[in-house]
């Protein structure tokens, strides 16, 4: 038997207006949804143990988890590598007053205070997969808005290629920082066209929440076709660049972490399988999706690209 899970349809991708009173029916929308699934995203592993050619796949829910579990395990090495503690050790992690600034090729660049910016661009909920490159994924209902609203205040200039994300440098506060074994500050990039894509998202809150520390308060990037570590947190710094960025893990392990990161079940990574997932709540795993689930949305961004060497 072959298994498949649906893209979380755009129907589940609500403006804050309609958000609370579609959330009642959000369980039952994305169970429904399953029924109507596109089989246009995943190229099904023909070679899952249970696989018979043929055979109608069965379908996984994909329902969101829930704020114990998104805000209990986490990935944020600026406090520890402990998922588990990541929680306990950012309670104190100041998050207001906070600045982004937003520089480099731009004709407007500007200082950004984190409450202008949640003020100026409209609020909305999307409820996206997020898959760790280590094997394990959540679905979360994120609170934020399309980074394409903040790059098209600012203006890129026509020499502008990538962004270029900083996540805050501070020891006092990140104990992990004070480790030397990476390049401090945490770093990701994103091409301007992923960058403009209207599923890239600037999260400032979840479930309907402020973020807390953990989750990467009070700005964080979200890709939901890419590696969660493409997601950066406790972002200080937006920059337009015509040089393609080196992110942290591009710079610690160029050879099992690229600069794409793009979710893909059928490219390993060196050290470990990327076709299966374990879901956080749920025993057991889950085929990987390609691109997550967004192929229909996103991979007419990698057309001619070979997705082995642009891993
Ligand atoms: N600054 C920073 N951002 C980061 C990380 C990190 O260690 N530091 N970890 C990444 C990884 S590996 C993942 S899987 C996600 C986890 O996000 P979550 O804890 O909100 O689920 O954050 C990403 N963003
Ligand atoms: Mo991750």
């Amino acid at each position: 038997m072959r298994y498949k899970v649906p893209p979380i349809p755009s129907s589940e991708i609500t403006p804050e207006h309609v958000y609370l009173s579609r959330r009642k029916f959000m369980r039952e929308a994305l169970v429904l949804a399953a029924g109507s699934a596109l089989a246009a995203c995943a190229p099904t592993p023909n070679d899952t143990p249970n696989s018979t050619p043929g055979q109608e796949p069965t379908l996984l829910p994909d329902t969101p988890n829930d704020f114990e579990q998104i805000t209990n395990y986490n990935n944020f090495y600026e406090f520890t590598t402990d998922k588990d503690r990541v929680a306990i050790l950012s309670t104190a992690f100041v998050t207001s007053p906070w600045q982004v600034s937003v520089e480099g090729m731009v004709n407007k660049p500007g200082i950004y205070d984190i409450d202008a910016i949640r003020s100026q661009f409209a609020q909305e909920e999307r409820v996206y997969r997020m898959r760790c490159v280590e094997g394990w994924s959540m679905v979360i209902p994120w609170n934020g808005f399309a980074l394409n609203q903040l790059l098209k205040v600012v203006e890129p200039t026509s020499d502008a290629k990538y962004v270029r994300f900083t996540t805050l440098y501070d020891p006092q506060q990140m104990p992990g920082q004070k480790s030397s074994y990476f390049a401090w500050p945490y770093v990701e990039g994103l091409r301007l066209d992923e960058a403009m894509h209207d599923l890239t998202l600037m999260a400032t809150g979840l479930y309907g929440k402020d973020l807390l520390p953990q989750n990467g308060a009070p700005l964080r990037l979200v890709v939901p076709w890419k590696y969660g570590f493409k997601s950066i947190k406790s972002i200080v710094k937006i920059e337009l660049t015509d040089q393609m960025p080196v992110s942290l893990w591009m710079d610690a392990a160029p050879n099992e972490y690229g600069f794409y990161a793009n979710v893909n079940p059928d490219v390993s990574h060196p050290r470990w399988s990327q076709a299966s997932e374990r879901r956080i709540g749920e025993s057991g795993r889950r085929p990987t999706l390609f691109m997550n689930g967004y192929a229909d949305e996103v991979a007419g961004l990698y057309t001619g690209m070979d997705l082995a060497k642009n891993y």
